[in-house]
């Protein structure tokens, strides 16, 4: 057995019980499909079932086209393609609400019994094939199954932050699966695997470079390295996949062929016209373009005098005749503050720059919203601008990779973060507008809407850095799923997955990742006020790293106090953002939630929580603990030492350990700062340097 992680969640680990072999083994005898299978989705789910069953119940199957030779059998294909289906399943598979969703049904009848696995389309059945599996892993009866499911989301996005010298920004699992030394890894066995991994969890669509678009990556889209993205294309595409590419806003000048990338000029139209045609031929069911402009010093229509509307159209009218869509970030902000300029406030930025846009973007253009206003903080209200915009197409954007939640160091398992976001109540239509029905399209008419989320993949062999890091990519994929599904059920899904059905092996570590997330706050920066991170690395401690940085991230920590006033009020303004029912909640400080406190307004060390602690005995108390529990965990893993392979086991218990250090290291600078500019002692009298 390889327990270097490179399988993930896709083991197959030999089942033990007997009798359960047994039932399987009946229907896993013979795989039926349709005649002439062409490469294509339903191909790569018949190679997986290859490849899953003898791993699974140590048999091999007959793959056999359209008729069946034995009584027991597993049909696999579209809902007219075999007769087994169309006679079975049609009805069921019409009745689901989208092309992407599936049927498992075990049909039983006196003279067979088999199990259909059916969609509307090739991708879908090769979701339910995939679904079928899963239940296999987890030791499920497959007797008497009757599934229906259909994804929530229309896009289900992984964008990849790679940068084509092979590094990846915000990366912590080795370099880039896909470039090496500007060059493409076309022949990288591992491209194919993650497209497995991202099609069993039903991404369906991914953005292979860096948002930030710089010299080499901007020939991405040029006949230099098109062949090679093609072919990377072709890939993704067996496994129901669309490619999309970041662009480079002002690639007209970059690649010397247009001394200008203002929206407006013609000629720049007219380039990036031929640009779309030429890209399209070589990949016809090319996704789009995914945009980063006027960010963090990147091009963009600004330059011009233009607007973020006038920028995005300009490439949709280029991609709309091929359907392209232009996915259009909404991360603008200005990254030159003066700290001294109190009337700044960036969590602004994203609304006051797009709302005022709204009517005016092209039907195939769709804004990406970060899901904070800030960036990806372990804690952050929910972006305002999310909903906010009735006519434009919105997507939400998740951060997988642990950029400022430890870096897949520390374990923080992110999914319940991504529900509380899906759950948040805009009432931006009324009571019920939640962010999960607004990026399904069910609040506001989008013609399209979905998810995205920056990915924590590279080349480590176990893809994630750390082994329980795969959680998080997990996760995001079954929860733009199905969103109703609990973090509990997802994390318990995963651990049977990757570390088997042993009920103490599985109790444990569910436990630990639902509780990773608020034990990474309890330690890090608290009541919301984020970032005292190290500048850059974004790794560790550093309370005042940004404070008087251009970057807009302050808490304005002093002797009396600490927290950003962003009220209406006398502050920012930013809650005026909100709705009013949201607004009112976060403007009065006695009903502010505690965990948002200091992100809406600035308070003394004494303020009383909801809690009944002060400020500072909050920020004492949970530092303090913080480490206490990674260090409980520590003892815990040490208990599964003869549950678990020695190799997954010692890795993480490595990296536990390192999450320790970093903790006290966490715990005794806040803590300390806090002391020094408070002069409060703590209640408790525990050591303070
Ligand atoms: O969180 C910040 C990161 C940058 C990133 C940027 C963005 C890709 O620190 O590394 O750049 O966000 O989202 O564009």
């Amino acid at each position: 057995m390889n327990n270097s992680g490179y399988e993930a969640w896709l083991r197959y680990d030999a089942i033990e019980d007997e009798q359960l072999v047994q039932s399987y083994r009946k229907y896993t005898q013979e795989i039926i499909v349709a005649p002439k299978l062409e490469a294509g989705p339903i191909q790569s789910a018949v190679i997986e079932l290859q490849l899953a069953i003898p791993k699974l119940v140590g048999m091999t199957s007959t793959i056999n086209e359209g008729q069946a030779v034995n009584d027991n059998f597993i049909v696999v294909g579209t809902k007219d393609s075999i007769s087994y289906i169309s006679d079975a399943v049609v009805g069921p598979i019409a009745a689901l609400s989208s092309n992407e969703g599936y049927v498992i049904k075990t049909i039983t009848s006196e003279q067979c019994s088999y199990i259909v696995v059916a969609g509307a389309t090739d991708k879908a059945t090769l979701y339910g094939v995939f679904h079928l599996l899963r239940l296999m892993q987890q030791g499920e009866s497959v007797e008497a199954l009757n599934i229906q499911e259909a994804p929530k989301y229309e896009l289900r996005m992984i964008n990849h932050w790679d940068n084509m010298d092979g590094s990846i920004e915000r990366g912590y699992a080795g370099q880039s699966i896909f470039y090496r030394d500007n060059e493409l890894l076309v022949d990288s066995p591992r491209i194919a695997d993650y497209a497995r991994l991202m099609a069993s969890i039903g991404i369906n669509g991914i953005a292979i470079n860096n948002v930030n678009v710089h010299h080499h990556e901007t020939f991405l889209i040029t006949q230099k390295l098109l062949p090679k993205v093609a072919q990377i294309a072709t890939i993704f595409r067996s496994y129901g996949i669309k490619l999309f590419l970041s662009v480079n806003y002002a690639a007209t000048i970059e690649l010397g062929e247009v001394d200008s990338a203002d929206p407006l000029d013609e000629r720049v139209q007219e380039w990036w016209k031929r640009k779309a045609a030429e890209v399209y031929a070589a990949i016809p069911d090319f996704g789009g373009f995914l945009v980063k402009a006027d960010s963090e010093n990147r091009p963009g229509p600004f330059t011009y005098g233009r607007d973020h509307a006038d920028g995005a159209n300009m490439l949709a009218v280029a991609l709309q005749p091929f359907g392209g869509l232009v996915l259009w970030r909404c991360f603008v902000y200005d990254c030159h503050q003066d700290w001294r300029d109190r009337s700044t406030d960036r969590a602004r930025a994203a609304y006051d720059h797009f709302k005022p846009l709204d009517g005016r973007f092209l039907d195939n253009v769709i804004l990406q919203i970060k899901n904070g206003p800030m960036d990806f903080q372990v804690r952050e209200p929910v972006s305002p601008l999310f909903g906010a915009m009735e006519q434009t197409n919105q997507v939400m954007e998740f951060q997988i990779t642990q950029e400022y939640t430890g870096q897949q160091r520390h374990v923080c398992y992110l999914v319940p973060q991504w529900k509380e976001v899906l759950q948040f109540d805009t009432h931006r239509k009324g009571e019920g507008s939640t962010v999960q029905e607004i990026a399904a399209g069910n609040i506001h008419p989008y013609s399209h809407s979905g998810i995205a989320a920056v990915t924590n993949i590279g080349d480590d062999d176990n893809w994630t850095g750390h082994h329980l890091s795969q959680v998080n990519l997990f996760g995001y994929g079954r929860l733009l799923w199905n969103p109703e599904q609990s973090s509990e059920q997802i994390a318990q899904e995963w651990t049977a997955l990757t570390f088997g059905t042993n009920r103490q092996v599985q109790q444990m570590i569910n436990t630990f990742l639902m509780e990773s997330w608020s034990i990474y706050e309890s330690y890090t920066s608290p009541l919301g006020v984020g970032w005292m991170v190290k500048p850059h690395y974004h790794y560790g401690p550093d309370i005042d790293g940004y404070e008087y940085s251009k970057w807009g991230t302050y808490h304005f920590a002093d002797h009396k106090g600490i927290g950003v006033n962003r009220t209406v009020a006398d502050g920012t303004g930013y809650i005026g953002q909100y709705e009013a029912a949201n607004a009112q909640v976060y403007e009065d400080i006695n009903t502010c939630p505690d965990e948002l406190l200091l992100f809406f307004h600035h308070v003394p060390y004494t303020h009383v929580l909801h809690s009944g602690k002060t400020v500072i005995q909050h920020i004492y108390d949970t530092h303090f603990t913080g480490v206490e529990r990674v260090r409980y965990w520590i003892s815990q893993w040490n208990e599964l030492n003869d549950l678990i392979d020695s190799e997954r086991h010692t890795h993480i218990l490595g990296r536990l350990e390192v999450q320790l250090e970093n903790a006290k290291q966490w715990r005794d600078i806040v803590n300390t700062y806090f002391y020094r500019k408070s002069g409060i002692e703590d209640d408790a009298g525990r050591t303070i340097y």
